[in-house]
């Protein structure tokens, strides 16, 4: 029965491993670190909301991944979103200023 289970998810996950998958690793579970990619989060691991243990404490307003070369506040040209607009401007000093007007509503 392990077995079998097993096999099934290495086929699932052959077929279509995606960031849409509903499940955070387990190795990122309970690790201390928020990584379900909510504001404040430190990594977006695992699919929003599926690291609650973590993130419960997390505060949104407060950017963990200032000065690591990555501009993380979510403006246009960001790589990543995990910080409120405008924490992280030590890395995002090169990109367009984090708009608060714009910033959550796509064009359209
Ligand atoms: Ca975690
Ligand atoms: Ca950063």
């Amino acid at each position: 029965m392990k077995r079998r289970m097993s096999i099934l998810l290495v086929v699932a996950c052959a077929a279509g491993c995606s960031p849409s998958a509903e499940l955070c690793p387990s190795r990122y579970l309970n690790d201390g670190d928020c990584d379900d990619g909510r504001l404040g989060a430190l990594t977006n691991l695992c699919p929003l909301g599926t690291d609650e243990a973590d993130c419960a404490n997390v505060d949104p307003t407060v950017c963990q991944t200032t000065n690591d070369g990555e501009c993380d506040d979510g403006r246009p040209g960001a790589p990543f979103h995990i910080c409120a607009p405008g924490t992280d401007e030590a890395d995002c000093a090169g990109l367009p200023p984090a708009d608060a007007d714009t910033n959550s509503v796509p064009p359209e």
